[in-house]
């Protein structure tokens, strides 16, 4: 039996006992979705870091470096945090340093917490990753980003899909409000979820900033089946 908790944003993962127990992070427009998909094309590894002070430096050690804040790329590095940055062959074999706004810091938020298992939570490997965990039979916590510490509706969905997902293969205990929310919302959005989102902040910040084409691949629902965790501290293929 699996216990499932949804945290709604990382301003309240303290409330939570995650030592031991496997973290899903989050953050579905964009961070997450652009870790998996850069392992899914290739990519030997993503370290993720909580300044572009720390990324630049990952520079002089062979990494691409890769930055966002607030939707935007910041200059001075190879990429920004758009999912078809990775693709094509351009981080294939490549290890990258990335820091965005709010996805990043949540990874090291678990591995500081001692976590047993951290992964990077898309929709795009939803299937792939709902297995993974089932086969693990170790509790779950999946750790919502959010947008600077509020809760958000995106990464709200994504955690409801993937509760139900594991809730469908294998026997889940679920008693928490935040999980049982969660799994309700996606059931309301589950038929168009880029429909859904349109009212959202972040789907209309994004928008302005011309990102539309990203949103769409993002919530694109198991597409690909490569799992993504960390190991030794840098986000890897493990499925
Ligand atoms: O907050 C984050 O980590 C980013 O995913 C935000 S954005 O989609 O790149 O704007």
């Amino acid at each position: 039996m699996i216990n499932i908790e949804v945290v709604l944003s990382p301003a309240l993962l303290h409330l939570s006992n995650v030592k031991d127990k496997n973290v899903v992070v989050i953050d579905i427009l964009r961070a997450t979705s652009t870790i998996c998909t850069a392992i899914h094309h290739g990519a030997s590894s993503i370290k993720a870091l909580r300044t572009p002070e720390e990324a630049k430096l990952m520079s002089s050690h062979g990494y691409i470096t890769a930055a966002e804040r607030d939707g935007n790329k910041l200059e001075g590095f190879d990429m920004g945090n758009s999912p078809f940055e990775c693709m094509n062959g351009k981080v294939q074999g490549k290890s990258i340093a990335l820091t965005t706004t709010n996805g990043t810091k949540c990874i090291e938020a678990a591995e500081n917490a001692r976590a047993r298992n951290v992964y990077s939570g898309s929709f795009l490997n939803l299937k792939a990753m709902a297995l993974k965990l089932a086969s693990e039979q170790t509790d779950v916590i999946l750790l919502c980003a959010g947008w600077k510490d509020s809760f958000n509706l995106e990464d709200t969905l994504f955690a409801g899909a993937l509760a139900s997902e594991i809730s469908s293969l294998t026997e889940t205990d679920i008693d928490c409000d935040a999980a049982l929310m969660s799994m309700d919302i996606y059931n309301l959005a589950k038929s168009d979820l880029v429909g859904y989102l349109k009212k959202s902040s972040h789907y209309k910040r994004l928008s302005h900033l011309h990102h539309e084409e990203d949103m769409v691949y993002c919530l694109q629902h198991s597409v690909f089946e490569t799992v993504t965790g960390l190991v030794d501290s840098e986000m890897k293929k493990i499925v």
